[in-house]
């Protein structure tokens, strides 16, 4: 396998901040000539990272998407990344299986059911531990590293016995369960074990931190400290502490106003035969995303003859996810019947009631559909942030359109001028629904900017400098200082 270097810069192998993830910030592409070659995939984290990765020399351990694998380090974009090898069966084991098919449920509310398997669980330590080894040769004497997400929770205890001289983050993207549910786990001492061989521990909400150190001083020996955002582990101190993630907000807003996404968001509403209103769904198809909720509840409006096909139609933009995982294409299934059901009783030749696309779209059009819904429904069952909601208000810098979102995403701790509902009350999500498509302008403008300030003062930048300070590791801004 070649290694796919782009780039004649030399890697870094003694960097100062390491950032260890799952997945690599690149895909690996076949050309038509069966060559292959490295793709930046821009991800959000990525985007949040990069400016201080590039700023201290960082590097990135992570895999690279593919299985069996075996790539050199390279450099991509300036960063020095260093792949990850997994096998197919580690894939299916480690990947799909103990992150996706045990802990991503168990830690979404047990939305679906949690499947334990000591194999699955066996392939994850083994996993962590050779991430936790990757890292360890590549980080520097006394340097940083940074560990992402639910798929990496053994590596900062395995990497602390490996190198005592690193300072540890741990950043978890995903909610941290209420502690009657994280009980289920046969190998929950050793998930909260691996979690405080970190320095911080860091979670979206205070919902977060309040779950992790009630369990972290019931299951281990960590003693409770004086400050709540702190527990002890021997002699060390580990600090927990709520950093809500974002988005590139200033970016998204200066895309939002340019000529073409405003000509193309015009085009989207003459496409749709400029319906009253446009309502918008925008997720990766995941159970957690509660689809089918916002569907439902636009059906039940049309049955109820509160809304017409003209009133309001719905589009719903969701980018194929996890798709070997039998539960996932079950959901796609249930949800594309529903799409069938609800078209087949209300649209009219050339016009859908829902517009529905299985597909990934571009930055650019995915900010027109933004800028052209008036009606954005957020409704997932359980969330650790959601992104779409930022998204959507950093794309409407004309200050129009209406948030309906779930109290269960983090996101909503932080977007309370949204109308919050509970997705498990369908007369509740309908109720707001309907009133979001009559609102006033008057109303949703006042909304819309309370959204809006929030979201452009906390942006992804933000986020990054506020967990690496807690980490101690002062971060430079865009004029040097520290
Ligand atoms: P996700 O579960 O992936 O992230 P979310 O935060 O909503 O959820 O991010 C999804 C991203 O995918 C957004 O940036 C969105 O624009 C993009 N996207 C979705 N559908 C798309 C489409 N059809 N075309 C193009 N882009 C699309 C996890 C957690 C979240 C947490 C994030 C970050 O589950 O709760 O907010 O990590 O920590």
């Amino acid at each position: 396998m070649t290694s796919g270097t782009t780039e004649s810069a030399t890697v870094n192998t003694s960097a100062d901040l390491v950032v260890v993830a799952n997945r690599l910030p690149v895909d690996l592409q076949t050309l038509p000539d069966g060559s292959s070659r490295w793709k930046r995939s821009p991800g959000g984290l990525v985007t949040a990272l990069e400016p201080t990765l590039r700023a201290r020399e960082g590097a990135w351990v992570g895999w690279p998407g593919v299985p069996d694998v075996d790539a050199e380090p390279f450099v991509e974009g300036g960063l020095s990344l260093h792949p990850v090898r997994l096998s197919a069966g580690e894939i299916e084991e480690y990947y799909e299986g103990f992150s996706n098919g045990t802990l991503w449920p168990l830690y979404h509310d047990v939305v679906a059911t949690p499947a334990f398997h000591r194999h699955w669980w066996r392939a994850y330590t083994r996993v962590n531990e050779r991430f936790a080894e990757a890292v360890a040769e590549v980080a520097a004497p006394g340097g940083t590293v940074w560990v992402q997400d639910y798929q990496l929770q053994l590596v900062p205890g395995k990497l602390r016995e490996l190198r005592p001289d690193l300072k540890i983050g741990f950043f978890l993207h995903i909610p941290f369960p209420p502690v009657e549910l994280f009980r289920q786990l046969p190998w929950r001492t050793r998930i909260m074990e691996g979690l405080l061989g970190a320095d911080l521990v860091g979670f979206h909400t205070e919902g977060g931190v309040r779950n992790f150190h009630w369990l972290a001083t019931e299951l281990t020996g960590a003693m409770p400290d004086r400050d709540p955002e702190v527990v002890r582990v021997g002699d060390r101190q580990v600090r927990l502490g709520a950093f809500p993630i974002s988005i590139d907000s200033t970016t998204l807003d200066t895309l939002a106003r340019t000529d073409t996404v405003v000509k193309r968001a015009a085009e989207i509403r003459e496409e749709l035969g400029n319906p009253g209103r446009i309502i918008l769904g925008v997720d990766r198809l995941d159970y957690t995303k509660g689809i089918d909720v916002r569907l439902r509840a636009y059906h039940e409006l049309l049955e109820e003859e509160r809304i017409t096909v003209d009133d309001a139609v719905v589009i719903q933009l969701a980018t194929p996810s996890r798709e070997r995982v039998e539960h996932y294409r079950q959901m796609r299934d249930d949800i594309e019947l529903s799409v069938g059901r609800i078209n087949g009783e209300y649209a009219r030749v050339g016009h859908p009631a829902v517009h529905y696309l299985h597909q990934s779209l571009p930055r650019e059009e995915l900010t027109a559909f933004y800028l052209a819904a008036d009606v954005m429904l957020v409704t997932p069952l359980r969330d650790g942030m959601n992104l779409v909601a930022k998204e959507y208000v950093a794309c409407r810098p004309d200050e129009r359109g209406v948030l309906v979102l779930s109290e269960f995403a983090g996101a909503a701790n932080e977007l309370t001028s949204a109308l919050l509902v509970n997705p498990h009350d369908t007369d509740g999500v309908k109720e707001a629904l309907h009133a979001a498509l009559t609102m006033n302008d008057a109303e949703a403008g006042k909304r819309m900017r309370t959204l809006r300030r929030q979201v452009l003062d906390h942006d992804v930048d933000h986020w990054a400098r506020s967990f690496l300070g807690a980490l101690g590791v002062p971060v430079p801004d865009d004029q040097g200082q520290a």
